[in-house]
């Protein structure tokens, strides 16, 4: 058998990943010269790198792990899976009982009439058949003139050609000519950071208009849907005010566009619901899930589609389908992890116990002199990094500087917490407990004294 050299010194390890592994999302050059930290093993939401050192996962990895790491059951489910029926395709014809069996759970577990299921490999490729699917269905009505797709900037829907175009994010827009053709975009609900003088519920309204007056400009009979992230995620994890949802469900409707809401990290208990939609009151027609579905043992993703939608769409051949789309062993995975979720009742502990205790802790940040906002829904959760709290101002400093730095304390201090620009985030798995939870918040407030010492002895401790 192949033997994976977890064996191997750190040094080693770290210069053939540098020879020869391109990183996501990632400065190569910068990476090498410092080495990757080597993650080799986990369990629960404790990770483990080739130094034997343990790591607290406020990340879940990238959102996903949300039952926690180290489940035997699926990875028995998954070598029963492999001896049974590694793969086979459901192109032609055919089917197999693990892609069917979750198709039916998730059209149980989804909201309103989300009772059809076409999978993908992940959430980027799930929005990019989202695209095509949506259009198709337009024309298919009739209407083939409805090919505008709506999103907003500083959203994030993956990094395929497809999922890059419906994201707002320009970093990533400059980087292959993106968008495609037919993708517009309006401003996000992120009040902290641009809602100036108006108040959250005021200024929910005006970004949600915002979509009635882009249908208006591009003509309401060239818009096929609007994407969103029920609570953006890697935008920041940004909370909208309460009266942003159903005022952009309102305009939908009146327009009659499809409302595709990208369950991706929302998904799976994340908001103490099973689906952020429920969380925040929203009835999409598609539903785009992948992370939470597995929790991350296996790559899958699914767009969750409508009566309406799907009886369409049955009268034409979608030309439209990945190789792995309904694989199995991930299906298998899937439903073992939906099993536990339900059966351990862990959306209750995150509704009853974790979030509630989180909660507190998390807002209890704000008294710390760099903490401008705490923003927390369920297992998801965000603070604002400011210099000064009265004025929301951000630093002089270009943004993600400070971000950087605390991300930096945090990783010595051994526990995960992410940075996008100047704000940190956390969405630690489902399963963690309130004495994890105490470590997590102690280690994070280290790590923000750390930063603010930092940053007074660079000189950057000040606003634009
Ligand atoms: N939609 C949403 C809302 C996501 O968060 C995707 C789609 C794409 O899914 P895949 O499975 O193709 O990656 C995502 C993924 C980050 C980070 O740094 C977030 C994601 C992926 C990678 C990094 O926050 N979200």
């Amino acid at each position: 058998m192949t033997t994976i050299a977890n064996h191997l010194p750190t040094s080693e390890l770290q210069a053939i990943d540098a020879a020869h592994h391109m990183h996501p999302f990632t400065m190569g050059e910068e990476l090498a010269q410092k080495g990757a930290r080597v993650i080799t093993g986990a369990n629960g939401v404790w990770l483990k790198d080739s130094e034997g050192t343990d790591i607290l996962d406020g990340m879940a990895g990238l959102w996903c792990v949300n039952i926690g790491y180290g489940r035997d059951e699926l990875a028995e489910v998954a070598a029963r899976q492999m001896r049974q029926l590694p793969y086979y395709n459901s192109f032609f014809q055919t089917t197999n009982v693990p892609a069917l069996m979750l198709a039916k759970k998730l059209a149980e577990l989804a909201p309103g009439d989300l009772n059809h299921v076409f999978f993908a490999n992940g959430g980027s490729d799930a929005n990019d058949t989202n695209i095509r699917m949506v259009r198709t269905y337009w024309a298919e009505k009739g209407e083939p003139d409805r090919q505008v797709i709506i999103s907003r900037w500083n959203a994030y829907h993956g990094s395929t050609i497809g999922g890059t175009s419906l994201g707002g994010m320009k970093g990533m827009h400059s980087q292959g000519g993106l968008p495609i053709p037919g993708i517009e975009f309006i401003d996000q609900p992120h009040w902290y950071a641009e809602g100036g003088g108006m108040s959250p519920e005021e200024f929910g309204l005006e970004r949600a208009r915002q979509l009635e007056a882009k249908i208006e400009e591009i003509g309401p009979d060239k818009v096929a849907a609007f994407i969103g992230e029920p609570i953006q995620g890697a935008g920041g994890v940004i909370v909208p005010p309460s009266t942003y949802w159903p005022e952009i469900q309102r305009i939908c409707k009146k327009y009659g566009i499809l409302l595709i809401a990208d369950e991706v990290i929302c998904g799976f208990g994340r908001t103490g619901n099973w689906f952020g939609s429920e969380t925040l009151g929203i009835q999409p027609d598609i539903m785009t899930v992948a992370k939470g579905l597995s929790s991350g043992y296996a790559p899958i993703g699914a767009s969750i589609v409508s009566d309406e939608v799907a009886n369409v769409l049955e009268k034409t051949e979608f030309n439209h389908g990945y190789t792995y789309s309904g694989h199995p062993v991930a299906c298998a995975i899937a439903l073992e992890n939906l099993r536990i979720i339900e059966e351990e009742g862990i959306i209750d502990h995150v509704r009853n116990v974790a979030a509630p205790y989180l909660k507190q802790k998390w807002e209890a940040l704000t008294d710390h002199p760099l903490v401008g906002e705490a923003r927390i829904v369920g297992m998801m959760a965000s603070i604002a990094l400011t210099p000064d709290k009265a004025s929301r101002a951000p630093f002089a400093a270009d943004a993600g500087t400070v971000g950087y730095i605390c991300r930096e304390r945090c990783f010595a201090n051994n526990v995960i917490m992410r940075h996008v620009g100047d704000r940190m985030i956390i969405a630690p798995p489902l399963t963690i407990t309130c004495e994890e939870i105490d470590t997590l918040i102690e280690r994070a407030r280290k790590s923000l004294d750390e930063c603010l010492e930092q940053i007074r002895s660079d000189g950057i401790y000040e606003a634009a």
